[in-house]
């Protein structure tokens, strides 16, 4: 857990207090879901977890990108989207 050191509230010269900062996970992408439970950690994604949608059947070639195991994985989760 991270500290943080404020200054005193009771002003120079007093002791210092030390307080826990909000354990917030990074989230190196920025899409919303923390790299420990991000699939994709070093692309911004839409899905649950936090890898993007592949466009279409073609972009299944780079499968791994998208989170997938195989390109076989990519194209049935593609036929499963409206
Ligand atoms: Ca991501």
């Amino acid at each position: 857990m991270p500290l943080v050191i404020t200054g005193s509230p009771a002003g120079p010269g007093a002791a210092f207090v030390i307080v826990d900062a909000p354990d917030v996970p990074p989230d190196g992408d920025g899409d919303g879901v923390p790299d420990n439970e991000d699939a994709c950690p070093d692309v911004a994604g839409d899905r649950d977890n936090g890898c993007p949608t592949p466009p279409d059947k073609k972009a299944c070639k780079d499968y791994a990108h998208y989170g997938f195991e195989s390109k076989k994985a990519c194209k049935e989760f593609l036929k499963d989207q409206p």
